[in-house]
C-alpha cells in the first residue's frame, strides 16, 4: 500500500521543511517521510535531488518537487478542506513569502549567526529583520491571521521563520513592540496541526520500516 505514497526528505528543525509538512497536514495527506540530517545526506536524495536541500518530494510516477512552496501548493492543490489557497488572497500571500524568503530570511540568518557576519552586530542584524516583523504586526492588527480570518499559505509559509527569529532570544523577542505578532506566534506553537508537524523521527536508514507522515488524523482546532 504505502509504496504509492509521495515521499518526502525532511529535517525535523528546518524552516521550510516545517513549511512543506504543514501544507501535507493541512491538505490532510499522507507522505512517507524519511527524516534526514543536513551532514550525513542520504544518496538515494542526492540522487534524485543533487542540489541538497530539504525539503524534497518524490511523487510515486517519480516527479521531484525540491522547493518547499512548490511542496506547500502541491499538497494544497491535491486537496484543500481548510481553504489555505484562498483564491482572493492568494496574490498577497505569495508577495509576503517571496519577502519573507528573500529579504527577512538574509536577515534571519544573520542575528542568528551575528558571530560568523561581523559586519554589523546582533542588535543591527536584528533591526533589519525587525522590518519585515513590522509589516506582519501591521497585518495582524487588523486580522488574527496574517490575511484574514482564517489561515492561508502565508502564515504555514511564513511562521516558521519567525519561529526561529524568535528563539534566536525569546526574551528580546517577547519584549519588541509586536504584540500582535507575539500571539499569532503564540497561537502557531501550540496549535495541534504544527505540533504534530514537529513530531520526532529517527533518521531514516535504507534498512528501516516506512515511516507514514502523518501517522493519524487530528482535529485541526
Ligand atoms: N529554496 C529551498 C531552500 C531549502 C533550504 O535551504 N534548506 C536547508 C535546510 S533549512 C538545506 O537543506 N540546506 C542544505 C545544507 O545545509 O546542506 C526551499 O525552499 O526548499
Amino acid at each position: 500500500m504505502t509504496f504509492s505514497y509521495p515521499r518526502l526528505y525532511s529535517f525535523r528543525r528546518c524552516p521550510y521543511a516545517m513549511r512543506a509538512r504543514l501544507g501535507i497536514l493541512f491538505a490532510e495527506l499522507q507522505v512517507v517521510l524519511r527524516e534526514i540530517t543536513l551532514k550525513n545526506k542520504p544518496p538515494q536524495m542526492l540522487a534524485i535531488s543533487p542540489k541538497g536541500t530539504v525539503p524534497v518530494l518524490q511523487l510515486a510516477d517519480g516527479t521531484v518537487i525540491e522547493e518547499s512552496r512548490e511542496i506547500m501548493m502541491w499538497a494544497l492543490t491535491q486537496q484543500d478542506p481548510h481553504g489555505l489557497r484562498d483564491a482572493e488572497t492568494l496574490h498577497e500571500a505569495n508577495a509576503l513569502i517571496d519577502k519573507n524568503d528573500n529579504e527577512f530570511k538574509y536577515w534571519l540568518d544573520r542575528y542568528k549567526y551575528a558571530d560568523r557576519h561581523l559586519k554589523m552586530t546582533e542588535v543591527e542584524y536584528r533591526q533589519k529583520g525587525e522590518v519585515f516583523l513590522q509589516t506582519l504586526e501591521e497585518l495582524l492588527t487588523k486580522n488574527p491571521y496574517l490575511l484574514g480570518e482564517s489561515i492561508t499559505i502565508a502564515d504555514i509559509g511564513i511562521m516558521p521563520f519567525i519561529r526561529q527569529f524568535a528563539h534566536v532570544n525569546r526574551d528580546v523577542f517577547y519584549r519588541l513592540p509586536y504584540p500582535n505578532l507575539q500571539r499569532w506566534l503564540q497561537d502557531w506553537l501550540n496549535h495541534p496541526l504544527f505540533l504534530q508537524a514537529m513530531t520526532k523521527f529517527e533518521k531514516w536508514q535504507a534498512e528501516d520500516d516506512v515511516v507514514v507522515f502523518p501517522v493519524a488524523f487530528i482535529d485541526r482546532h
